[in-house]
């Protein structure tokens, strides 16, 4: 595909369009990111893979400020999340504490904290209460992954200045070369999923609700829900869950899987995409950072072998516009290798990681047309009953 084929495009809408998910049918503008379908995703014009390495927190103030920080904005930004991070409110961890231990899905209890977290410290202003939920995100994930489990709230103390990622593991009470490796996995990971352009299903979702001036809280929850289905970021766990069921790296057997999956009308998880036509650059990252940290690993080595073969099976249906790899395919072999086993909680780090590009992208909204705000969306549904002009 060449460049001018990648620029977007303004059409007329036809009888095609409709009941197709909106699908490519523009909507909007997007300051924080844009996404090529053969070069992936772009953080304010830069590729996602040249950011990979950089730190979670420089990557806000690049979503947010829409450059990268010098030295001292980069302290700054840090010390600020830090500060925004003091005295979890008491009442968002009652909420918490009142759930039963493995009820629900770690989706659930991440939508249900943020909206706790809401009703404990909404302020009204969508950049304050952005940049708050971003600094409670951390602790919000450590008290979830203990309370869910039953262990109940984090033993050590809150300790923010270490940095966010940071933090979260030494609430989760890990240290050492095991805490090393799991903040090298999930600083990238983060990095990697914090935004996907605008019109990926939780971040519109949370982008309609915020249209109605409903709060930042409010509307965040609303884009977890839209990110816990199993098409969307949920695919992450279910890619762990496909790879485990493989459970050989050889790669005649894994077609067979693969087709008798096809057989059963059951997704392939991890492979393809709404707006991409190549391999994710997202997916290489991981599979890259995978030769650094656990290139023995069991399931990675599956999930390598599964690069390879099921493009080619997928490829065999015309139907099938992206047969490639996706965000999805190597992110729980990661981190599994990492300490993190249970695959129901791998969605929460994608929830934990769009938590900023949606704020960012809602924060940009309710600045536009000269700080009125995006109107309420309200897209047009035609009535089947109704008399219509045709559109083709
Ligand atoms: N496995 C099986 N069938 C597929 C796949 C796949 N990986 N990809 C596309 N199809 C089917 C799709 O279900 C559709 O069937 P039907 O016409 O019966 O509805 C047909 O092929 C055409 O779909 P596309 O236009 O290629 O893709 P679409 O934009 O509708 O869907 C996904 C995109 C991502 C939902 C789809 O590729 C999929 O279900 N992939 C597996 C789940 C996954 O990995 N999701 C993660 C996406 C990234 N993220 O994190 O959000
Ligand atoms: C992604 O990160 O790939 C998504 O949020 C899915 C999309 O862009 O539609």
């Amino acid at each position: 595909m060449s460049d001018s084929e990648e620029q977007p495009t303004l059409f007329e809408i036809k009888d095609s369009n409709l009941d197709t998910g909106l699908r490519g049918i523009p909507v909007g503008t997007c300051r924080t990111s844009f996404v090529s379908p053969t070069k992936g995703v772009h953080y304010v014009g830069y590729p996602v893979s040249d950011l990979a390495d950089m730190s979670p927190e420089d990557i806000v103030f690049l979503l947010f400020e829409k450059r990268l920080p010098n030295r001292q904005e980069s302290q700054d930004l840090a010390k600020e999340i830090a500060a925004r991070a003091e005295e979890m409110p008491a009442g968002a961890l009652r909420i918490l504490e009142s759930m039963t231990p493995g009820s629900g899905h770690a989706m659930d209890w991440l939508s249900v904290g943020i909206q706790a977290l809401g009703i404990a410290e909404t302020t009204g202003d969508v950049r304050a209460d952005s940049l708050n939920l971003i600094a409670r995100m951390p602790e919000l994930m450590a008290t979830i992954f203990r309370l869910r489990g039953g262990r109940g709230l984090p033993k050590s103390g809150s300790e923010p200045q270490r940095g966010m990622v940071e933090n979260f593991v030494h609430l989760l009470g890990v240290e050492g070369d095991e805490a090393e490796k799991m903040i090298r996995v999930l600083r990238t990971f983060l990095v990697l999923h914090m935004d996907h352009g605008g019109g990926n299903l939780s971040t519109f979702s949370g982008k309609c609700v915020a249209s109605g001036r409903a709060t930042l809280y409010a509307s965040m929850s609303s884009a977890m829900n839209a990110l816990s289905g199993p098409l969307h970021g949920r695919a992450n766990q279910s890619c762990l869950e496909f790879v485990q069921r493989i459970g050989t790296d050889d790669p005649a057997k894994i077609e067979e899987f693969v087709r008798s999956e096809l057989a059963a009308k059951r997704p392939i998880y991890g492979f393809g995409h709404a707006v991409l036509r190549a391999e994710d650059p997202r997916a290489a990252v991981q599979i890259d950072l995978g030769e650094e940290i656990c290139p023995d690993d069991e399931n990675y080595k599956i999930v390598k072998a599964l690069r390879e073969v099921a493009p080619k099976v997928l490829s065999e249906n015309p139907k099938i516009s992206n047969p490639h790899a996706n965000v999805d395919v190597a992110s729980g072999a990661l981190l599994h290798a990492v300490g993190f086993h249970k695959p129901e909680y791998y969605t929460t780090f994608f929830g934990w990681a769009r938590v900023i590009g949606i704020s960012a992208q809602i924060i940009d909204e309710r600045n536009a047309r000269s700080g009125r705000g995006v109107p309420i969306y309200r897209p047009k549904y035609i009535g089947v009953n109704q008399p219509i002009q045709r559109l083709e």
